[in-house]
This record gives structure tokens, C-alpha cells and sequence, in this order.
């Protein structure tokens, strides 16, 4: 089950996605459900949204209503050099840190950095934004995992983790201000519940898409099963001595990076899919 975050007639509203259609959910039948992230912190969040639906109301077509991104008080952050891909293009950019790339892509502690506050997260639809000051700056397309305040994956989505490849290969000690400013981070556009079934990990793919006036400039794809580490060591290292009563999201790294020539422009348009989740669509804008 896919659950979403809408306007719909003026209110923002929790949905199941079914194909091109929502069921929009009526929170206020169950005391302390308000928001998505009350059903993705109950016990039960799959039966709670089936629960919810609000059967007074005909199914909405997904392009009636617009659409948010799938979090409310929940911090952002995320992993980073997960993937071989990541750990050479981290390697060639930077002189000075080349080693710690290598050295942390093969150590048992992951690189996790704080990715974004939920105002600087942007809607499917909403422009992501490059930096002024940046001159090389790509998308990163990363699956998402969503977390309760017990370190529980309640479910999957898709993170673009927006990222100044010029100003974190001058020196890694910049590497907050290649990563966080606004709009720097875009999620969505719905959340996959986690189900009792491990996920195929070969089966998920991973694809990004780029297009500049009208034309395909970028392609690439990975799948999970590239991913160098257990989405549970992730979670686990996240957890450690730290503590997220909004819940959090983490961005599990990059396996797709473009070609070192190639640096988004304002008005390209990025998507990025993934298997079960759907496609995350963002324009660019440098101003
Ligand atoms: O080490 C810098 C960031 C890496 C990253 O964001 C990624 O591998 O996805
Ligand atoms: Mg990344």
C-alpha cells in the first residue's frame, strides 16, 4: 500500500494511492490521527489507513489534487558513498579527501550527515534548486527509508539529495553547505508501507532521468542489491545515542551519478523512479 499527502478541496489530507486514483483518508474518525505521520507511527499503519478511508467520498484522479511532500515534523538525513559508483566519483572530485571516501565506503561506521529540516524539502512537481555559488551540481537519486520514533522502517520512498559537487570537492569539511540550503531536497511523491516481506533488492531499481528543453541529456539506473550496506545497519547507526520523536527519513546514498562533464542547468527537469514507489519529478532552478 502506497499512502500520500494532499490538498484536496483546500485541506491537507492523508491517501492511499490505487493506480491513478486516491482514497482520500477522514482523520478525524480516530482520536490523536491527524496527520500521515500518525498512521506511519501506529502499530498498525496499513489497517489505520484502510480504516480511514472515507467511504462518503468518490476516488479523486491524481492529478486533481496536489500533492505534497510525504512528511510533516520527520528530520531528513543521509547516507553518503553507499555505493561503489558514489566512492570513485567522490575520489576523483576531491584531491584533499580522496582517502576518506575510500577509506569510509569499507568502514564499519557509514557516513550519515544531516540532510535537510522539513521546510527545505520540496513536493514532487516543486523546483529543486542548485546553488548560486555552485558551478557543478548534480541530482542524487536515493531510496528513502521512513523511520518511527523506535527505529522502525514503517516504509520506502524516493530522495533526490540535491548536492554542490564543486563545493564538497574543494574540501569535505564543506560538505554541509553542498548539501543543505533550500530546496535542496525533494521526497516523494508517495510512501510504500513496509510490508512483513523482505524487499527484493535486485527487483528494486533505481533510474534517473534528465531532460534539458525537451530532450534526454542524462540516463542512469542501479538497483538495491548494489547498495554496500543492510538498510537495518543504516537505520541502526542512525539510531545511535541519538533520538527522533518526529520520526525520520534517511537517504540511503547515491548509486547513480552523472557524467563528471555534465552540471544541471535552470529549467532542466529531473525524474527519478523507483520499483513500487513511482517516479519523483523536480524542475531545477538557479537563481
Ligand atoms: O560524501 C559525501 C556525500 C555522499 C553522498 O551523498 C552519496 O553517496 O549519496
Ligand atoms: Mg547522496
Amino acid at each position: 500500500m502506497k499512502l500520500a499527502k494532499v490538498i484536496a478541496a483546500g485541506d491537507v489530507t492523508p491517501a492511499i494511492v490505487e493506480g491513478d486514483e486516491l482514497r482520500l483518508l477522514d482523520v478525524s474518525q480516530v482520536d490523536h490521527v491527524r496527520t500521515l505521520t500518525d498512521i506511519l507511527h501506529s502499530p498498525d499503519p496499513m489497517g489505520l489507513a484502510k480504516f480511514l478511508v472515507d467511504t462518503k467520498l468518490d476516488p479523486v484522479a491524481v492529478d486533481e489534487v496536489e500533492w505534497l511532500a510525504p512528511l510533516d515534523r520527520q528530520e531528513v538525513w543521509a547516507a553518503g558513498v553507499t555505493y561503489k559508483r558514489s566512492q570513485i566519483a567522490r575520489m576523483e572530485e576531491s584531491e584533499t579527501g580522496a582517502s576518506h571516501y575510500d577509506k569510509v565506503y569499507e568502514a564499519d561506521r557509514p557516513e550519515l550527515f544531516f540532510k535537510a529540516t522539513p521546510n527545505r524539502v520540496v513536493a514532487p512537481g516543486k523546483p529543486v534548486r542548485v546553488r548560486y555559488d555552485s558551478n557543478w551540481s548534480v541530482p542524487e537519486p536515493e531510496f528513502a527509508v521512513v523511520v518511527n520514533p523506535d527505529l522502525k522502517i514503517v516504509g520506502y520512498t524516493i530522495g533526490n539529495d540535491m548536492s554542490a559537487r564543486d563545493i564538497e570537492g574543494e574540501n569535505p569539511l564543506y560538505l554541509p553547505q553542498a548539501k543543505l540550503y533550500k530546496q535542496c531536497c525533494a521526497l516523494g511523491p508517495s510512501i510504500l508501507l513496509a510490508g512483513n516481506d523482505e524487499l527484493d533488492l535486485a527487483a528494486t531499481k533505481i533510474k534517473l532521468v534528465i531532460e534539458r528543453n525537451g530532450e534526454t541529456v542524462v540516463t542512469g539506473e542501479t538497483a538495491l542489491d548494489q547498495l554496500h550496506r543492510k538498510l537495518s545497519d543504516l537505520v541502526a547507526w542512525l539510531g545511535r545515542d541519538n533520538e527522533f520523536p518526529a520520526g525520520a527519513i534517511l537517504l540511503t546514498g547515491t548509486g547513480i551519478i552523472p557524467p563528471d562533464e555534465f552540471s544541471l542547468e535552470h529549467g532542466d527537469m529531473v525524474h527519478m523512479t523507483v520499483t513500487g514507489i513511482g517516479t519523483l519529478t523536480n524542475p531545477i532552478v538557479k537563481d
